[in-house]
This record gives structure tokens, C-alpha cells and sequence, in this order.
């Protein structure tokens, strides 16, 4: 299987860690959804970014999917808990994640996309306390249930949350100006040291299987 985008996506990023977690070999094609739009629609004519070729060719998308897909395919390693109370309180937690993300998409794609004399201050100014509010909520979280951090044990909730972390910092930290997350930046740096981060860094690079 082919896992397409880029690993400066925290949807992509998600994605190529938790396939590593799970133990499944995959190539990896690191294909702007901008710059690379034509070819990318040659893939997947929606432009999403992640987008997975599986091996019959058939294309996935969403990122939530894929892992779905994933887990299926590696039921020895659970990234998501079957304990019912275990699997809400990871559900809850990736779903702040998930919405982290997409506040700080949001706010990057108005910057960068829109005009400047078009850019819509009162949206901005929304969704900037939307994002606001689930990262303090996720260090709330953390601070009263610290998410595992090594490879045998990290989950779901933990890829995404560092996932998020990772692309918010790099991409907009004047958003978090201000504001203190000892837990999150505590957890992030412990992730982002693990082998399966490392392989699969925040930016242009292709992951590459090594072995
Ligand atoms: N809910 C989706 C969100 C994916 C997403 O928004 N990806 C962005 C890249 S970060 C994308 O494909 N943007 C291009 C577009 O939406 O046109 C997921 O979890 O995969």
C-alpha cells in the first residue's frame, strides 16, 4: 500500500506513524495538495490529503478511515482500546485532537490562501478560540491522565495529540502565545523522540522503510 501526502499534514502525519505502530509496511509519496494538485488528482480526483492506495488499487481517504482500515489489517496491535470506558476517554481525546487540527488548518489556509484584504478577522478570531479551547482542554486532560509515550504503548489518542501538536507549533505558534501547556509540550517532546515520529518528521520528507 501507498500512503499519499505530505508529512507536514498532521492528518498525513497521524497516519504514517500509526502504520508503523501497527506494524504494516507501506511506501510512502509526499504529493502537495497545492503544488502538486494535477498529479494528485491523478491519484485520488478529490485531492485529499491523506489519501492510501491500498494493493488492488482502490483508494482510501480520511485519515479516521484509513486507520479504521489499518487496524483491521493488524488486529494484534490495538491503537485504539477495547475496554469501553479505556476506548471513550481515547475517543474523546483524539476527537480534541482531530479538532486542533482543523482549527489550525483553518487559520493556516485563511492566511495563506486568502488574500490579505479579504481575510475575515471575526473567523479568524473564532476559530483561533476554538483551537484555543481544545488545546486547553487536552492539557487538562493530560495533566490529570498522562497518555503513554513509547512505542508499545503509545495510542491513538497519542499520535493524534502530538500529530496536532507538532504541525500547530510549527505552523502558527504565535496562536498559542500566551497561553501554558506544560503537558502537551512535555508529552510532544517524549513522542516525537520515538522512532516511528523520527521516521515520519513534520515537513517535505518522504518516510522511508528502512530493513
Ligand atoms: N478529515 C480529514 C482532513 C484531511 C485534510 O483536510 N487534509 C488537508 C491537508 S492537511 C487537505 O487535503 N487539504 C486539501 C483540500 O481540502 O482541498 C482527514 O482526517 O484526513
Amino acid at each position: 500500500m501507498k500512503l499519499i501526502g505530505m508529512l507536514d499534514s498532521p492528518y498525513v502525519r497521524r497516519v504514517a506513524v500509526s502504520l508503523q505502530l501497527l506494524g504494516l509496511r507501506f511506501e510512502h509519496e509526499s504529493i502537495s495538495v497545492f503544488r502538486g494538485f494535477a498529479q494528485f488528482q491523478k491519484i485520488n480526483p478529490v485531492v485529499k490529503a491523506p489519501s492510501l492506495i491500498c494493493d488492488d488499487g482502490e483508494v482510501l481517504m480520511d485519515s479516521s478511515l484509513i486507520l479504521e482500515y489499518a487496524q483491521a489489517l493488524a488486529p494484534q496491535r490495538r491503537l485504539l482500546p477495547v475496554d469501553i470506558a479505556q476506548l471513550q476517554h481515547t475517543l474523546h481525546t483524539v476527537g480534541l485532537a482531530l479538532a486542533a487540527c482543523e482549527k489550525s488548518v483553518q487559520i493556516v489556509y485563511e492566511r495563506n490562501l486568502r488574500p490579505s484584504e479579504i481575510q475575515h478577522a471575526p473567523w479568524i478570531e473564532r476559530v483561533s478560540g476554538q483551537l484555543l479551547a481544545a488545546y486547553a482542554a487536552l492539557e487538562a486532560n493530560l495533566q490529570r491522565r498522562p497518555l503513554a509515550a513509547t512505542s508499545v504503548a503509545i495510542n491513538q489518542a497519542g499520535v493524534s495529540v502530538a500529530a496536532a501538536w507538532r504541525f500547530t507549533q510549527e505552523t502558527i505558534p504565535d496562536v498559542l502565545a500566551g497561553a501554558n501547556h506544560p503537558a502537551l509540550e512535555a508529552f510532544s517532546a517524549a513522542a516525537e523522540a520515538l522512532p516511528e515520529f523520527v521516521a515520519a518528521p513534520h515537513g517535505a520528507g518522504t518516510y522511508r522503510h528502512d530493513g
